[in-house]
């Protein structure tokens, strides 16, 4: 039994075919956790959302930014002009799928490596206990009778640092925010969304969120997604694997090996043009 994490899909289907070949892939023995954005940007949304969906208990995914995008579009019924996930929005089976969609973690501990497998990032005043049980309070709005309102309210960028304070919708939008879009903070963990380029491109004063000093997850492994400009996977100073290679803009698919933590990886096709807004 090995369990995989594989990085961003993106709707990627054909690429992530062929990387199920390469590591040998059987659901009968092997486990894949996806590090989340499985749909949109990317041309077969529809068919990675089954395909995922019927692995079963031989996969999950933590839930990213353009997943709970989906989900917040086909409740609002307002679809972005950049949106390519009409196929899931018109398919008979969209309840099923968006359903299981809803019941993904947003953040998914590996017991065997002792992993954390979650979107974007963690700002540095949550410790390990912190970043999952915020994350099980976000699951338990989603899929809760609040869950239509939060996703309606979900958009925006404030508040921009942990308070233990916050309740409500400031709350569950700063944990949201972290978990599922996080690149860039300041020293304090005041976050900055909107910076999206390589480490060493960013303003003064901004510092990818692994890197900030003192962070209480230092001695955790962490594998995220969401930032295919990276430009390495392992960053062993801070044990963090970013595993978005850029699939969707003609880079690599990556899995993980949980075991080894050894990475193996396919050549993707560009779907996306280089100057796109992800
Ligand atoms: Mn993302």
């Amino acid at each position: 039994m090995t369990t995989y994490a594989i990085g961003d899909l993106q709707g990627c289907f054909a690429p992530l075919q062929r990387l199920l070949l390469k590591i040998d892939f059987s659901p009968h023995r092997d486990r894949l956790v996806f590090a989340g954005d499985l749909v949109n940007r990317g041309p077969q949304s529809l068919e990675v959302l089954r395909y995922v969906k019927s692995l079963g208990h031989a996969a999950t995914t933590v839930l990213g930014n353009h997943d709970l995008h989906l989900i917040a579009a086909a409740r609002s019924g307002h679809v972005g002009r950049n949106d390519t996930f009409d196929d899931i929005l018109r398919a008979s089976d969209c309840d099923e799928l968006l359903d299981w969609l809803l019941a993904q973690p947003l953040v998914y501990e590996d017991t065997d490596s002792g992993a954390l497998i979650l979107h974007a990032g963690v700002p540095p005043q949550w410790d390990r206990a912190q970043t999952l049980s915020l994350a099980q309070e976000v699951s338990s709005t989603l899929t809760g009778p609040k869950s239509d309102k939060f996703l309606a309210q979900m958009y925006g960028n404030d508040p921009d640092i942990w308070d233990e304070k916050l309740r409500g919708i400031e709350r569950l939008r700063f944990v949201v925010n972290c978990l599922t879009r996080l690149r860039y903070c300041e020293a304090d963990g005041r976050t900055h969304l909107k910076p999206s380029g390589t480490p060493g491109t960013q303003a003064q004063g901004l510092m990818p969120w692994f890197e900030v000093p003192g962070r209480k997850t230092a001695q955790d492994t962490i594998i995220f997604g969401h930032w295919s400009t990276l430009g390495k996977v392992h960053w062993p100073q801070a044990q963090v694997y970013g595993l978005d290679t850029g699939c969707l803009w003609g880079g690599c698919l990556t899995a993980l090996n949980l075991t080894t933590m050894q990475t193996i990886n396919v050549d993707c096709e560009q779907f996306q043009k280089p100057h796109a807004k992800d």
